[in-house]
């Protein structure tokens, strides 16, 4: 799915609107200043990066919460625009990297990749499912939620008419879960979506979890893949900074070795990293989160041990 010369391009959204916490809008930038481009060069991709996209057209001074959703005009506003910037890149056979930012921004990211690859499916690394609706979520924080939206579940936002519920329960895959809330739990089941929490990782190994989760989602491995990675799966001592941290998580290699079989399948088409907070934690803490976000591109995008 990735023409030649392969390409990544580099899709910087600082943007914090889905969540509260202040700085998670710095993540892209110190990803790309701890040398990502290059690193991704060193590993034979052709890199566009032509700045971090400012969202400047979006002016939303005045965006009263509808039911409990908070800024809900403006991620709406941001997620559209991220997802003709990924949409775009997709149709081109470029590899869309989108670094985060707070994780609603997938809605927009996945809907870019659906748009072009309606047959695509989603495997969502993460400590959390994201798939509140309007009905469920306490928080009202839209990072919590991108998924719901993208399978069309909940009662209808018409400010979020824009996102077409083009993801199948089938299609969509959880690794690394060990926080979901109790209306999520509920949303799962009735679904039927597969997860594959951390309890499914110590009972039975990452390789076997992401054999099975691939399986499940892509079982002749012919289906495109767009990988959703929240560094909040890992667990905080591996990567501290980040909003919503909740210990029990992925080891370092646990992490990498996901991203290093979904690019053996060949079939990886689209990439969020996301969830980064540089404010949260001390300069080394930051430091080493920073390093893994990057190391995890780098072995979503092919670098090996060997
Ligand atoms: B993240 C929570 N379920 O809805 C909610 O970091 C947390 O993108 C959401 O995974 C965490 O607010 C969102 C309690
Ligand atoms: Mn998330
Ligand atoms: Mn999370
Ligand atoms: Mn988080």
């Amino acid at each position: 799915f990735i023409t030649e010369p392969k390409t990544a391009a580099i899709v910087g959204c600082p943007f914090s609107g889905g969540q509260p916490k202040a700085g998670v809008d710095r993540g892209p930038i110190h990803l790309v200043e701890a040398g990502l481009v290059q690193q991704l060069e060193e590993l034979g991709w052709k890199v566009k990066f032509d700045g971090h996209h400012q969202f400047e057209e979006i002016n939303t001074t005045d965006d009263p919460p509808i039911g409990i959703l908070k800024n809900p005009r403006l991620v709406s506003r941001v997620t559209e625009s991220v997802a003709k910037v990924v949409g775009d890149h997709v149709k081109k056979g470029e590899l869309p990297v989108t670094l985060g930012g707070d994780h609603s921004l997938a809605m927009g990211t996945i809907s870019g990749t659906l748009n072009s690859h309606p047959d695509a499916c989603v495997v969502w690394v993460d400590a959390h499912a994201d798939i509140n609706t309007i009905e469920t979520t306490e928080s009202g924080n839209i990072h919590g939620m991108p998924v719901s939206f993208l399978l069309g579940i909940g009662s209808k936002v018409s400010e979020y008419s824009w996102v077409k519920p083009l993801l199948k329960p089938e299609r969509l895959v959880y690794i690394g879960l060990r926080d979901v809330d109790a209306g999520e739990k509920r949303i799962l089941r009735e679904n039927g979506i597969k997860a594959f929490s951390m309890h499914e990782v110590d009972r039975y190994g990452i390789g076997k979890v992401v054999e099975m989760a691939l399986d499940h989602v892509n079982p002749d491995r012919n289906r495109p893949i767009h990988l959703s990675f929240d560094v909040d799966a890992l667990d905080p001592t591996v990567a501290p900074s980040t909003g919503t941290p909740v210990r029990g998580g992925l080891t370092f290699r646990e992490g990498h070795y996901i991203c290093e079989a979904v690019y053996e399948t060949g079939l990886l088409v689209a990439l969020d990293l996301m969830e980064v907070n540089p404010s949260l934690a001390d300069a080394a803490a930051v430091e080493q989160t920073v390093a893994v976000g990057c190391s995890l591109v780098r072995s979503a995008l092919g670098e090996t041990l060997l």
